[in-house]
């Protein structure tokens, strides 16, 4: 029933929207985010720039985008500020050239700050959607993110229709908005497919201003297999967690998984599934992607909490055919939910995320080259990595083909100290930190992670400190970086 609304073109929406406002839509990843709308809006920025008028924008989403979005408005100038994530390298490099301020911050947090009134308020909210009714019952498509905050405090609603999703998607939905802050009520999450919330965000439908129809899939790009660096740090991974379920700190039903995107996450999907001696487990995390969703079929993985469903078209396909056993299984909550600290600590999760460089003594950099240039952001690693049972980070020990050692005597930027980093997995070995002083888990991450080729270094710069509860020499502890700036080899 969406007879009520205007039907706009994209570009009508577009119109919609003026220079300097602050937009916020749909999309956790690619998924759920909207296609149509920015990249008229991205069009329209053009042919104002032309004419020599100013049109910028400022966006906030759930996470990342697609490339309609995130791509397309950092190619047109179209943005002027962003938050809270992105992994597009058109913005990335605009961000990096100082052309577009980015506030990179815990996507747990980003609903919340908007409730605080950190970023202003939301004039128009652009939000895919399967279904709207007149009375204002919106059934969000492949993601949740942050859409029930942004449609409930934005001024203006479009809505993309999307026909290419599935209506059933909507069904998964469990959103529940937690009394505003700063007192927030307590939430009672005992099982990660526990259900509070209803399945729509009921709004004012006066504040739906047009209904754009769509027909497009979500821009979620292909996944290589995993590699066979992956496959390593994934047998890594797995015979730990079985090590731990043998000695009883993971209980014989297992605990809930996260995992961030990518080959490893994939990988170590993969090894558990092919571990009879892993039980059957449940996921709660920020994503699902084709590697656990894969293991929902044969049984392995009896149900996922997530936030979005980071699917190919051949996934959306099966859940559109067999609807009633992927809605008994997927829960999709807001990202103030599946990412909730409390909640993933009452629920004892796993987590697994990805390094760019970690230290001797166990923080991790999962943002910044050299301190400097911004790779994504922290996206949810930092709610989970702090917040989870076991708290697991992975990374390959080298990069750019060994011009960079991925562990170093003290990281460049720190995203994740020290406290929340219990166990450290490169493709050389598995650093188990827990319970260690800092001369103790230096010397494990340096003989059980690092490269070879970097190994004497490390442990040179450590004979070579100034001794303390940490040995640290602060003249020489970015000589690694230093050289890397100046020659582009760490050993240079
Ligand atoms: O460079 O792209 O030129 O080849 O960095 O490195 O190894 O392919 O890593 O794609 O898995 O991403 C941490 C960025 C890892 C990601 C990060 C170079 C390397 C390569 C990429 P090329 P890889 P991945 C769930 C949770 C934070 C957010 C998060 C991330 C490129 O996992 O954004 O966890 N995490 N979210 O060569 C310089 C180093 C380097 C380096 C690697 N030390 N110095 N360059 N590279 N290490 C998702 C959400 O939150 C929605």
């Amino acid at each position: 029933m969406t007879s009520n609304y205007p039907i706009l073109s994209a570009e009508e929406a577009a119109e919609l929207i003026e220079n300097n406002q602050l937009v916020a839509t749909s999309g956790f990843t690619p998924a759920g985010a909207v296609k149509a709308v920015p990249v008229a809006l991205a069009k329209r920025a053009k042919k104002l720039h032309e004419a020599g008028e100013k049109f910028q924008i400022r966006l906030l989403t759930g996470a990342s985008t697609g490339t309609s979005l995130d791509d397309q408005m950092a190619d047109a100038d179209a943005v002027s500020w962003r938050a809270p994530y992105q992994s597009s390298r058109s913005m990335r490099q605009k961000i990096n050239a100082g052309k577009i301020d980015f506030v990179d911050m815990h996507l747990s947090h980003l609903p919340q700050s908007v409730l605080f009134g950190h970023f202003g308020v939301i004039d128009v909210a652009v939000i895919e959607a399967t279904e709207v009714t007149a009375d204002g019952k919106v059934f969000l498509s492949t993601s949740v993110g942050a859409s029930p905050t942004f449609l409930k405090q934005a001024g203006k609603v479009i809505i993309e229709l999307n026909r290419a999703q599935s209506r059933s998607i909507g069904d998964m939905a469990d959103i529940v908005l937690p009394a505003p802050p700063p007192k927030r009520c307590a939430l009672t999450l005992d099982h990660p497919l526990q259900r509070i919330g209803k399945s729509y965000v009921q709004i004012d439908p006066k504040k739906i201003v047009g209904i754009v129809e769509t027909n497009q899939a979500d821009e979620v790009g292909q996944f290589a297999p995993p590699d066979e660096l992956s496959q390593n740090i994934a047998g890594f991974v797995v015979e730990f967690l079985r090590n731990e379920l043998k000695a009883g700190r993971i209980p014989a039903e297992f605990l809930p998984l996260q995992s961030g995107v990518g080959n490893v996450a994939n990988a170590v999907f993969e090894g558990i599934g092919a571990s009879p001696d892993i039980p059957d487990f449940y996921m709660y995390s920020e994503v699902l992607q084709p590697g656990p969703f894969s293991l929902m079929r044969s049984g392995r993985l009896l149900g996922a909490s997530s936030c979005g469903l980071t699917l190919l078209p051949e996934h959306m396909q099966q859940i559109a055919d067999d609807a009633d056993f992927y809605k008994d299984r997927i829960v999709l909550r807001p990202q103030e939910i599946s990412n909730n600290p409390a909640i993933i600590r009452q629920l004892g999760v796993i987590s697994l995320n990805t390094a760019l460089e970690a230290d001797i003594y166990g923080h991790v950099n999962s943002t910044h080259v050299v301190g400097q240039s911004v790779m994504n952001g922290i996206g949810g690693s930092g709610d989970f990595a702090r917040n989870s049972y076991l708290s697991i980070f992975v990374c390959p020990s080298i990069a750019k083909g060994g011009k960079i050692s991925t562990l170093v005597p003290m990281c460049s930027h720190v995203d994740h100290n020290e406290h929340s980093v219990n166990v450290l997995v490169t493709e050389q070995g598995l650093a188990d930190l827990r319970g260690l002083a800092p001369g103790a888990r230096a010397k494990r991450i340096i003989e059980n992670c690092a490269h070879p080729m970097y190994r004497d270094y490390l442990h040179q710069y450590i004979a070579n400190s100034k001794p303390g509860h940490i040995n640290h020499d602060l003249k020489h502890c970015f000589d690694l970086h230093q050289r890397l700036i100046e020659t582009g080899d760490m050993l240079g």
